[in-house]
């Protein structure tokens, strides 16, 4: 049976105030699991650039950490952030939206270059995702399979969405969010085809996170894991 823990990245997402080393208690029990974590502006604001520095020394070897700024600028400036990230992070995530040219195509070449993993958003897991984005689906479609980044961020809240991507971008690995709060189902998107499950709250503001992730596990492999082979996308 597949292990479920490297399909689950945990959202780091602190609450103004909370102690740093309880989301690096969190890191820890996701990462010694084998999962991966994600951090966004909440916890640069919270703890700085060395708070990322320190997870970097948490989650080492295959347990990724995840930047989750959602770029969206032009590329000179989405350079100078990466630059900042690489040594640190092993992924950063931008919108596809900017496009390529002058955008993502200089934030690709500088994250190739530092052998880190350029994400693209293309689908999101709230509903407002429905009033533009979603109307672009084709187009954002269109700038992943150009540009070939290691991976897409496509809703587990909103099945056609993340079936239409994984259908049209084959090889490239989704990071699916809207697990727990948001109201999707450990293993929703896994089933679909995604190959990582993105989870915060469900997992941080447990009580006991490590247990949390535990039980999220299980849930995945009984729903979609099991007899598959290691590293492979469940078939759609
Ligand atoms: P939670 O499981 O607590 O709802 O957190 C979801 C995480 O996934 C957050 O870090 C959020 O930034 C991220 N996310 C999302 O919820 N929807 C998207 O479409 C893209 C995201 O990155």
């Amino acid at each position: 049976m597949e292990h479920p823990f490297d399909r689950i990245i945990v959202a780091l997402d602190p609450p103004i105030g909370a102690p740093k080393k309880i989301y690096e208690r969190v890191a820890r029990e996701a990462c010694s699991r084998g999962s991966h974590v994600k951090v966004g502006i909440p916890y640069l604001l919270e703890y700085g650039i060395q708070g990322i520095a320190g997870l970097s020394k948490i989650c080492k070897g295959p347990q990724m950490v995840v930047a989750d700024f959602k770029m969206a600028d032009i590329g000179f400036v989405m350079r100078s952030v990466a630059s900042r990230l690489a040594g640190m992070v092993d992924a950063i995530i931008a919108h596809a939206f900017v496009g390529i040219e002058g955008g993502l195509r200089e934030l690709k070449e500088l994250l190739d270059a530092s052998h880190v993993k350029l994400v693209l958003v293309v689908s999101m897991s709230h509903k407002g995702s429905q009033e533009v984005m979603d109307k672009c689906l084709d187009r954002l479609i269109g700038v992943a399979r150009e540009l070939e980044p290691w991976g897409v961020v496509a809703p587990a809240t909103r099945p056609e969405s993340l079936l239409r991507v994984r259908r049209e971008l084959e090889g490239v690995a989704i990071l699916s969010p809207g697990v727990g709060l948001q109201g999707g189902q450990p293993g929703d998107a896994i089933c679909l085809g995604a190959d990582y499950e993105i989870i915060g709250r469900a997992v941080t503001r447990a009580k006991d996170p490590g247990r949390a992730l535990d039980v999220i596990a299980n849930q995945i492999s009984e729903k979609c894991l099991q007899g598959l082979k290691p590293g492979k996308n469940p078939a759609i």
